[in-house]
């Protein structure tokens, strides 16, 4: 009897990342619920910059590649052109809440039927680390060695928080 074995939803492409880092738990999690959905054949992926760039190699699924932040611009498209695609985005929170802000806030707005996959770690990890606008007072980071001081760079953005207040983003619509 198998009592583990690795999801449908993740090829065989050994993962890149650092040890200790939890991009391939993350991973397993979203190949698990692919599996368990049993959507593998009509899901597509969007792959963001960060250290999960190479998302594409991972996921047994239709994966495209977005610009810097530009995630759920693409997965609107991707969903709007055939209602039946699940599409779901995979990104961190230099991409989704400081170069992506404006996408993530709109596609949320719009209510557009896409799922996305933030993955905040609270700096910005592949460019080694910098402060990210998640990071929490007083994080000590690449470039805020000292402690984030919110008195000059101001406090974390709180992402789910402040989608939370938008009406788009609360109305359910029926899943295809
Ligand atoms: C247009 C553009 N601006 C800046 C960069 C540099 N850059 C690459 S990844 C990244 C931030 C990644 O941080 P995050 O989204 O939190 O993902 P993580 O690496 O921590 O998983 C930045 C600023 C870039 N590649 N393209």
């Amino acid at each position: 009897m198998i009592v583990f074995e690795k999801p449908k939803a993740l090829t065989d492409a050994p993962l890149h990342y650092c040890p200790g880092c939890t991009h391939g738990i993350i991973h397993r999690l979203v190949a698990e619920a692919i599996d368990e959905l049993g959507i593998q054949g009509r899901t597509i992926g969007v792959a963001s910059v960060g250290c999960s760039v190479f998302t594409y190699n991972y996921f047994n699924v239709d994966m495209v590649q977005a610009a810097h932040g530009r995630a759920p611009a693409v997965a609107t498209g991707l969903k709007r052109s055939d209602a039946n695609n699940i599409v779901f985005t995979y990104q961190g929170d230099g991409d989704l809440a400081a170069i992506g802000t404006a996408e993530t806030v709109h596609s949320a707005a719009r209510g557009e039927n896409i799922t996305v996959i933030f993955v905040n770690n609270a700096i910005y990890g592949m460019t080694g680390g910098q402060m990210a606008p998640t990071s929490l007072p007083g994080q000590i980071t690449q470039t805020s060695p000292y402690g984030r001081d919110v008195n000059t760079v101001g406090y974390p953005v709180k992402v789910c928080e402040m989608l939370s207040q938008l009406d788009g983003a609360l109305i359910l619509k029926e899943l295809p």
